[in-house]
């Protein structure tokens, strides 16, 4: 099955409400929508990013130039069917850039799980899930539209996790909003809150335990990726699970996150990891060392969720759940099917590769590079 072309799409999409994380708000989330070629069929994947470059080093610009010139010619004429020999091969010709990989690699899957009429999971021996906890995080940047959302969601039995996103104002402030939507859903939800890398270890040191009375389950990320060591004291100090989310991408650094007992679950995101190949790998050390896991996400349309949970579904474990939910925190959708979050979970979708399929209408709308939007 010879790959003819590889088209990246920039796609920018509104978000429902403002999305605030420690280094700013998002409204607009950012998207490179991939779809390769081969043979009459088209397989797709995708790439998200949260801020530009704020919260990981690449951005959808970067992404895009990436696939187009340093990725793309090194694809045509391949066969799309050798996946591992393809990811070797985009290893090869760039280094990093794990989110463009990604994108096309889920693009890959897609292609050769509808060549093959079945699922994405069935390429990768079948599914252990048929569906998954979900979380929901809880960003407006307001403590009583927070509580508002949450108390929707529980009663819509959609989520009954919750993910608060904290670091951009004082601690102080923080613990205070923390602590008013943990007394709000005491015993019917669990609390998690995220630090995105914003505070340095004596923060951390200091608030983690008070978090952790006024009840908060998981602490995501508190302090920078790079900083392995001061993840592994917090995570000695057992006042609250640790969960490393931006420190955790490469098969490496899960190795030495593992080794040097640093995070008590490892957030898995296959951007972030450069595929899946590598998010399994991910996942295989953290089986080893008995470190929990979590589907995390990028706040992905429902392309990206899909091939997420096509990928999720295939490896055991998931005890902390999964936050597959970022196609509904945007005002539209690009595919024509969507994904189901009922039951407090995300259910895998059916179908032949990822399972959901582009809305050309709306992709056309939402593409950067429509001139004038009707
Ligand atoms: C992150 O850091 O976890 C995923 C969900 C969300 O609210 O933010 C993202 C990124
Ligand atoms: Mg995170």
């Amino acid at each position: 099955m010879r790959i003819e072309t590889v088209e990246a799409i920039l796609v920018d999409i509104p978000t429902t409400r403002a999305h605030h994380l420690s280094f700013g708000a998002v409204t607009e989330q950012n998207y490179v929508i991939v779809k390769v070629f081969a043979e009459g069929l088209v397989g797709i994947g995708e790439a998200s990013t949260i801020g530009g470059p704020a919260w990981g080093e690449e951005s959808t610009e970067s992404i895009k130039a990436i696939i187009d010139t340093y990725l793309t010619p090194h694809l045509i004429g391949k066969d799309a069917r050798q996946l591992n020999r393809l990811a070797v091969l985009m290893d090869t010709a760039v280094r990093g850039n794990r989110f463009a990989k990604a994108a096309i690699d889920m693009a890959l899957h897609d292609l050769v799980a509808r060549s093959r009429r079945v699922a994405v999971y069935d390429l990768l021996g079948g599914k252990v899930h048929d569906a998954i906890p979900v979380a929901w995080t809880l960003a407006a940047g307001d403590t009583a539209r927070d509580i508002a959302e949450a108390e929707e969601m529980l009663q819509r039995r959609r989520h009954n996790i919750f993910k608060l996103k904290i670091g951009a104002r004082e601690p102080a402030i923080d613990f205070a909003h923390v602590e008013k939507i943990c007394k709000a859903v005491a015993d019917r939800a669990s609390i998690r809150v995220d630090v995105n890398q914003a505070w340095d270890e004596l923060t951390a040191a200091k608030w983690i335990p008070r978090f952790a009375a006024a009840g908060v389950d998981l602490f995501e990320q508190p302090v920078p990726k790079w900083n392995h060591a001061a993840l592994a004291r917090l995570a000695s100090g057992n006042a609250c699970a640790i969960m490393a989310d931006e420190s955790v991408d490469t098969v490496q650094t899960a190795f030495e996150l593992a080794k040097g007992a640093c995070a008590d679950v490892f957030a898995l995101k296959l951007t972030k990891s450069g595929g899946v190949a590598n998010t399994k790998k991910v996942a295989a050390i953290a089986e080893a060392a008995g470190i929990g896991l979590y589907g995390g996400c990028m706040l992905e349309t429902a392309v990206g969720t899909a091939a997420y949970a096509q990928v999720f579904a295939s490896i055991p474990g998931f005890s902390q759940g999964c936050e597959l939910f970022g196609h509904l925190l945007l005002k539209d959708t690009i595919t024509v099917q969507t994904i189901e979050l009922k039951d407090f979970k995300v259910w895998i979708p059916e179908g032949h590769g990822i399972g959901v399929d582009l809305d050309e209408d709306k992709l056309g709308f939402y593409r950067r590079d429509r001139s004038k939007r009707i």
